[in-house]
């Protein structure tokens, strides 16, 4: 029930509710979320309080609308450490989800000065480039497109990619990633990337650009990935170094 008399606002007590009752199960993902009508009925509040709340949490990401619908339950974000060097299949696999790939397009091309300076090669030598969509449950999660850059590394041309390349690496390279740098930035999906993802237009992505080192810190792959924003949500533990 809502509180009249508090000092907090009646929206902000009903958003509290409906997101209470997401994390406890009783709205499941994909369940859907009483109407604007009904919550004001439901909580004799008005119509625009009702509205406050539940644009709060499509917002926010915790509800999404299907048009002539109505809202529903998101599913939950994935939380994702930045902290420890993992691979997507051994992420997915972490969470109790079933991970799979398609792989989109796998080329020896010449390394671009971006991709060169990031793999500290010269610009135009070999690179093969692996560019998958990687799926949880069958949903895709996110668009990698990894350059490679190593003694041999033609041979990823003739093998399958249907699964993890670290694996592949490990296995058939000798190759342990080791340490890896990252960047986030937050960029608008391409029509293709969308459709691949299958996302609407304007929905939030991430872009993450992974160097990745391996035993001797030798950097042999640069990755792009694009994340779906609605999906994953980057956790970082941070550490205060020193006084200030
Ligand atoms: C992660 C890495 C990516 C790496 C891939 C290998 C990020 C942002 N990206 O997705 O750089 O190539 O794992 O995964 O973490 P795999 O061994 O399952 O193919």
């Amino acid at each position: 029930m809502l509180n009249k008399h508090s000092p907090v606002p009646l929206y902000l007590q009903l958003k509290k509710l409906l997101e209470t009752q997401v994390t406890n199960g009783d709205l499941p993902p994909h369940g859907r979320v009483p109407s604007e009508r009904e919550l004001s009925e439901q909580y004799d509040i008005s119509r625009m309080t009702a509205r406050q709340a539940l644009t709060e949490l499509i917002q926010e990401g915790r509800l999404y609308t299907s048009r002539g619908k109505g809202t529903f339950v998101a599913e939950p974000k994935i939380r994702q450490s930045v902290q420890s060097l993992t691979s997507f299949t051994e992420d997915m696999r972490a969470r109790g989800f079933t991970p799979t790939t398609r792989l989109v397009r796998l080329e020896q091309t010449t390394a671009s000065d971006t991709i060169a300076a990031r793999l500290r090669i010269p610009d135009g030598s070999p690179v093969v480039c692996i560019e998958r969509l990687r799926l949880a449950d069958d949903e895709p999660m996110a668009l990698e497109t990894a350059c490679l850059s190593f003694e041999g590394v033609e041979r990823l041309l003739h093998m399958d990619h249907d699964g993890s390349l670290y694996a592949v690496l490990r296995e058939h390279f000798g190759i342990i990633p080791c340490e890896a740098v990252q960047e986030f930035d937050a960029v608008l999906a391409l029509p293709r990337e969308r459709a691949l993802l299958q996302l609407n237009e304007g929905s939030p992505v991430l872009r993450i650009q992974r160097t990745t080192f391996d035993a001797v810190q030798r950097p042999f792959e640069f990755v792009q990935s694009i994340y779906r924003g609605d999906r994953y949500r980057f956790v970082a533990r941070l550490v205060r170094e020193g006084d200030v």
